[in-house]
């Protein structure tokens, strides 16, 4: 009996010491997750500095890389070194010092925007103006600011037509504008830059003309609340009906929500609300339980194509961030179905038939970025594992000997000899944020512009 009960209690005190113990042996799921993360964390970096230094050997200088021919492109006759400014808030993200440092070098004794150049305004807001207005606020040196300051005095010629919307192209030094017919997303991508530089340099012009710009285009919506492709920015007339959250008209969406949180303005918040409103009634798509958005008129709300990309994706992290996470995570769900259907991503598909409508992939991050976002506002695992997918099926796909490279069909994984700029501020810059430490970036006190540059709530 007495023997028994001392077994009784040797086999209690062996069990209780088992579960004290059992966690340190094997590891249980969130500990798993946590050495994933750092792993993940590191590879990422690693690739980073593949594309970077791969940039500094045979594209030192000049915008872009050229993957396959070890050469350089640059959009203009002359760089704007879109590359380095791009790439600099994420250096300064990942910890890389002496990466930023070089870049910050470059930047500071070669970029100049006093040339007689015609420059695209939304792709050099976005790039160039984001870029320089991150770099400020993560290093406080005004000479970022100086330079911001200097494009924006540039740009402001764009907003001289008769609607107050940008004409698209501006020539730097004469102020020479052309190209009358723009899209939504030219027209109203340009506040989250064009107010961060009113509020650092305290004048008030630039935010004022790209919030009246992005007024006339909302006042134009049709009847249904929804906007087309195409506009006459001198007569205000839409010349293409055709409504959808693609490329043309995506970050119109995304810059009303933004710019309503970044300078907690009430007109942008109102013009959000009514659109997401009219978008979710008219483009959003349900198929098999499935959560998709098509295009369809924006008079009448008829559908007129069940189609859906690469660009698209970005609208989960617009949805989370606009508070309505249940349509997020459905949504989110289908971009990672298209993503994963041919290993990777392709431009445009049929969503009905998961047929591919445009086969190419450009590196593009907008599905790694709703990812992100997901992840931060539920904080489920789901969206870290999906996250290693996106890296490991980006690495296994896109990288070459000297970078990475874009896909001119994703199923036969044929490559093109170009490695965009955004590569290196987004898509790369939205899986290093998933994989590291809270502690590395103040997700709630910032707002992404379009091309991933975080910009401070409050600066100051
Ligand atoms: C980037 O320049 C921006 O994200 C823009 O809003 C859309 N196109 C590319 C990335 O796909």
């Amino acid at each position: 009996m007495v023997n028994s009960l001392s077994r009784i209690r040797k086999s209690a005190l062996t069990i209780f010491l088992c579960l004290l113990i059992l966690p340190i042996i094997h590891p249980n799921r969130s500990d798993a997750q946590i050495s994933d993360k750092l792993k993940y964390e590191k590879e990422v970096k690693e690739e980073f500095l593949h594309s970077w230094n791969n940039y500094k050997k045979y594209a030192w200088g000049h915008d872009e890389l050229k993957p396959l021919s070890k050469t350089y492109h640059d959009w203009y006759k002359e760089s704007l070194l879109m590359t380095p400014v791009d790439g600099y808030d994420t250096m300064v993200l990942m910890g890389l010092k002496a990466e930023a440092d070089e870049a910050k070098e470059l930047i500071l004794t070669k970029l100049s925007f006093d040339k007689d150049m015609e420059i695209q305004a939304f792709e050099i807001t976005i790039r160039e103006l984001g870029g320089l207005l991150s770099a400020y606020e993560l290093s406080r040196d005004k000479r970022f600011l100086n330079l911001a300051a200097y494009l924006g005095n540039r740009l402001l010629p764009i907003f001289n037509s008769p609607t107050g919307m940008p004409y698209r192209y501006v020539n730097l030094k004469t102020g020479a504008t052309r190209d009358s017919i723009s899209n939504p997303a030219e027209i109203g991508s340009l506040t989250l830059e064009f107010g961060t530089l009113s509020r650092l340099t305290g004048n008030p012009i630039y935010f004022a003309k790209a919030k009246k710009a992005v007024t006339a285009l909302f006042n134009r919506r049709s009847s249904i609340g929804l906007v087309g492709t195409w506009i006459n920015v001198n007569t205000g007339k839409w010349t293409d009906r055709d409504s959808h959250i693609s490329g043309a008209i995506d970050s119109y969406y995304e810059y009303l929500l933004k710019a309503s949180l970044l300078f907690n303005d009430q007109d942008f918040k109102k013009m959000w609300d009514e659109s997401v409103q009219a978008v979710n009634k008219y483009l959003a798509d349900t198929v098999d339980g499935e959560l998709w958005y098509g295009h369809a008129d924006m008079d009448t709300g008829v559908v007129r194509g069940k189609f859906f990309g690469a660009l698209d994706a970005f609208f989960p992290a617009e949805l989370a961030l606009g508070g309505d996470l249940k349509r997020a995570e459905k949504l989110e769900n289908s971009c990672y179905k298209m993503w994963l259907y041919y290993g990777i991503e392709p431009e445009e598909i049929n969503y009905t038939t998961m047929s591919i409508d445009y086969p190419q992939y450009y590196l593009r991050p907008e599905n790694i970025e709703s990812n992100y976002y997901l992840y931060k506002f539920t904080r489920q695992k789901e969206y870290l594992s999906r996250a290693e997918t996106y890296f490991n099926t980006l690495v296994y796909n896109c990288r070459v000997e000297n970078g990475y490279a874009s896909l001119n069909d994703v199923r036969t994984k044929e490559k093109i000899d170009e490695m965009p700029s955004y590569f290196l501020a987004e898509t790369l810059k939205y899986l290093y944020l998933t994989f590291a430490p809270d502690s590395v970036f103040d997700f709630n006190g910032h707002i992404f512009n379009t091309e991933a540059h975080p910009l401070q709530k409050n600066f100051k």
